[in-house]
C-alpha cells in the first residue's frame, strides 16, 4: 500500500511537474527517482524522459497482451534481412550445436551457455504480438527460457540496472532496463510456433521483449552484458535504435 501511494504521487507528481512548470521539473523529479533513459539528453529527451518515467511508475509490473492459438497469424511478416556473415553460416552448417550467448559485466559468475543448456533453465511459451515501429504487426507462439532464469544463473549484481544484448548480426544491439530484464514475458526464444526459430526470425536465439516495439527484439544473440551505466556502449545513447533517431525505450 505504500508504495503503491507513493508511485501513485510520484506520478502525479511528474504529470503536474511536466504541464504546470514545464518538462525540465519533470525531468527533474525523474532524474532524483534514476527514471532518466539513456537517450534522455538532446533534443528529444525530456519526451524520452517522461514517457519512460511514467510508465516505469504505472505499468513497471504489467503483463503484455496474449492471445490464443486460433489468432496466430498463419503468415507472419518477416523483415528483410542482409546476408548473414561467415561464423553464423558456419554455427548453422553444424545445427548451432556450438552457438553460444555469453553473459558478462556486472555479475559473479561470467559464463558461455550452450543452446541446450539454455533449454535446460526451463522453457515457456507465449502468444504475443510483435510489433514494428513501421506500422505492421503479427500474431505468434514464442518458446524460449525467461531471461530472468539466466540471469540467476551468473549472480547479478545489486548495482545492475540494463542489459546490453548483441546480434551475431551487426549492428544490431539493443538494452533494456532490469524490470524488463526480469519481466516473466521476456524470453530468450528457441522456437517459434511449435517448431525451432527459423533463421529468417532470429533462430536460433532471439530476445522476446512483449512489452516493447519490435526493434527491441534482437535476432540471433550471442553476447549480453549485465552494467549499471550505458555511456560506454555505442555512443552513449542506450543501444543501436537511438543512434538512429528511435527511442531506447520503446514500450508499448
Ligand atoms: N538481428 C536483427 N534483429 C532484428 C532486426 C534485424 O534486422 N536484425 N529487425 C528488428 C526489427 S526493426 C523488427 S520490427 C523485428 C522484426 O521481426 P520479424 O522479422 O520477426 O517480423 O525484428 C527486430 N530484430
Ligand atoms: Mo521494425
Amino acid at each position: 500500500m505504500k508504495s503503491l501511494s507513493r508511485r501513485k504521487l510520484l506520478t502525479a507528481g511528474l504529470s503536474v511537474a511536466a504541464g504546470a512548470a514545464g518538462l525540465a521539473a519533470a525531468g527533474k523529479l525523474a532524474r532524483r527517482y534514476n527514471l532518466i533513459p539513456p537517450d534522455g539528453g538532446g533534443l528529444y529527451g525530456p519526451g524520452e524522459t517522461l514517457t519512460y518515467a511514467a510508465q516505469r511508475l504505472i505499468t513497471r509490473h504489467s503483463m503484455a497482451r496474449e492471445f490464443s492459438k486460433s489468432q496466430i497469424c498463419e503468415k507472419p511478416f518477416r523483415n528483410e534481412l542482409a546476408p548473414m556473415p561467415d561464423l553464423y553460416k558456419q554455427l548453422q552448417a553444424n545445427n548451432f550445436r556450438d552457438w553460444k550467448l555469453s553473459i558478462g559485466g556486472l555479475v559473479s559468475q561470467p559464463a558461455a551457455f550452450s543452446l541446450s543448456e539454455i533449454r535446460a533453465l526451463g522453457m515457456k511459451s507465449q502468444i504475443t504480438e510483435i510489433a514494428c515501429e513501421e506500422g505492421w504487426s503479427y500474431i505468434a507462439q514464442w518458446t524460449g527460457t525467461p531471461l530472468s532464469a539466466v540471469l540467476n544463473q551468473v549472480g547479478v549484481a545489486p548495482q545492475a540496472r540494463y542489459v546490453v544484448y548483441q546480434s551475431i548480426e551487426k549492428p544490431w544491439w539493443e538494452s533494456i532496463d532490469m524490470a524488463d530484464a526480469l519481466h516473466p514475458q521476456t524470453i530468450l526464444a528457441q522456437g517459434m510456433n511449435d517448431s525451432d526459430l527459423p533463421a529468417g526470425f532470429g533462430g536460433p536465439l532471439r530476445l522476446r521483449v512483449p512489452r516493447q516495439l519490435g526493434y527491441k527484439s534482437v535476432k540471433f544473440i550471442s553476447q549480453m552484458t549485465v552494467t549499471d551505466s550505458l555511456k560506454s556502449f555505442g555512443k552513449g545513447l542506450g543501444s543501436a535504435s537511438p543512434e538512429a533517431g528511435y527511442s531506447w525505450f520503446a514500450g508499448i
